[in-house]
């Protein structure tokens, strides 16, 4: 049966709903989120971005050229982020050079380590790391100040296309790919899950 990013959010829906619905964003919608917390997830999001950008590298280098111009907004897209990062760090007065806890580190050699997979594998981390994100952040509904401007990076329309358009291009690949590839995609999308809903949870082990 040929594989797409849809069949994986149904194969796995309980290891996907675990990523996308989480206490810490009932929270922020409910505004109990304590500054400590959002704080945590803040800066350890940052480190994650960082990361995120080399991984958003490896896949433009095993990129078909019609998928360039997509990879290539969104790696523009991260160095808006990045900044934007920095100034509600500043805001807050966090300091941003504070070590990466355990689950961030597991997400960052998971990163590192989609290098050696098939790009149809490195396709579908990539979508299934934003679609995370733009579902989580869209799923509570509107959240009042200063959630809302989070919620909105990520759950807006604008965001929701980028990431259709990588669903796209991930089922793209999947066709392309041999039967290798599209198990190598399960796997991948199965662990993304899993890293998404440990890095919630981190947010609980207060350290910014
Ligand atoms: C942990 N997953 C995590 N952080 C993010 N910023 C995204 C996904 C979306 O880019």
């Amino acid at each position: 049966m040929l594989i797409t990013c849809k069949n994986l959010t149904t194969e796995y829906r309980l290891e996907w709903d675990r990523a996308i619905r989480h206490p810490f964003l009932a929270e922020c919608k409910s505004a109990s989120i304590t500054p400590a917390q959002f704080n945590t997830w803040l800066v350890q999001d940052y480190l994650f971005v960082t990361e995120f950008a080399r991984m958003a590298g490896r896949l433009l280098s095993v990129a078909p050229v019609k998928h360039m111009d997509t990879l290539l907004g969104g790696i523009g897209a991260l160095k808006d982020e990045l900044i934007w990062f920095v100034e509600k760090a500043q805001e807050r007065a966090l300091d941003l050079c504070t070590a990466t806890q355990k689950a961030g580190a597991d997400y960052r050699k998971f990163m590192a380590s989609l290098g050696s997979e098939p790009y149809a594998a490195q396709a579908v981390a990539f979508w299934a790391i934003e679609a995370a994100y733009n579902q989580a952040w869209r799923k509570p509904g509107p959240m009042s100040p200063p959630y809302d401007e989070f919620a909105v990076r990520w759950g807006s329309e604008n965001f929701g296309e980028y990431v259709a358009a990588l669903e796209n291009q991930a089922n793209e690949a999947l066709f392309e790919g041999g039967s290798d590839s599209q198990a190598r995609a399960k796997h991948v999308f199965r662990t993304v899950a899993e890293l998404e809903n440990r890095f919630w949870d981190m947010a609980y082990q207060v350290t910014a």
